[in-house]
């Protein structure tokens, strides 16, 4: 069904059977209190407030049957698939593979790993485990989506200037249309969350298009 979608810089056309709705990271490290984002000294209330219009975007395309799917950032237990500049990144006392306050930091398994309760994927949504930050690198997104014959992702999730940015430009250079709903994506900074978002919308919509979680619904279910 073709839909109009109120967005910046200019409304954003799309066909409900070509749409996935992409949910990044939204796992209990980096939003939760007691998470390792809070651990580095970060205010996670700044994250966990895209969780509910994230969740009210879930409902609505889940009542729709618009696909869903979600990525979590992680690698293996052994971490082989971590690359040693990652590993080595920011000289943290307690880093990737540590024992975090939720379990071994970004491992899959972890508790701190899983995606938080309120947007828990259903049994039939993909879960992505990517171990960077843009969620085409080494990763099967791309034959997913083109599986499903997708053209248009609408994007929540966190960082807004990390792996939201990473994934959304990835994603425009395959030739995907993106919308990135500004209140469902978060970043630690709100300095960079007001540019990361002019920065998708900036030069007549460089890499994307940005809208909110009310606009978008109302679209779709009006
Ligand atoms: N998911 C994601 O954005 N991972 C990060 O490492 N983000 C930071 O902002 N650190």
């Amino acid at each position: 069904m073709h839909r109009r979608v109120k967005a910046e810089p200019y409304d954003f056309e799309l066909e409900t059977e070509a749409t996935a709705f992409l949910v990044i990271d939204m796992q209990n490290d980096f939003v939760k209190p007691g998470g390792f984002g809070e651990m580095l000294g970060n205010d996670v209330s700044l994250l966990s407030r895209a969780i509910l219009p994230a969740q009210r975007v879930l409902d609505a395309v889940r009542s729709l049957g618009i696909h869903v799917l979600h990525t979590r950032e992680g690698h293996r237990p052994d971490l082989s698939d971590c690359p040693p500049n990652k590993l080595a990144r920011g000289r943290l006392k307690t880093g990737i593979g540590d024992e975090g306050p939720m379990g071994r930091i970004l491992i899959r398994g972890q508790q701190g790993h899983e995606i938080v309760e309120e947007l828990k994927p259903l049994p039939e949504e993909p879960v992505v485990d990517k171990p960077g930050k843009g969620a085409f690198y080494a990763t099967d997104l791309h034959q997913i989506l083109d599986n499903w014959g997708i053209k248009y992702i609408v994007v929540a999730g966190v960082t807004t200037e990390v792996c939201v940015h990473t994934t959304v430009r990835e994603a425009n250079d395959r030739g995907y249309e993106c919308l990135v709903l500004e209140d469902c994506v978060a970043s630690y900074f709100p300095e960079f969350q007001e540019a990361g978002i002019k920065m998708i919308k900036a030069q007549g919509g460089i890499f994307g298009w940005v809208s909110n979680s009310e606009q978008f619904i109302s679209a779709i279910t009006g």
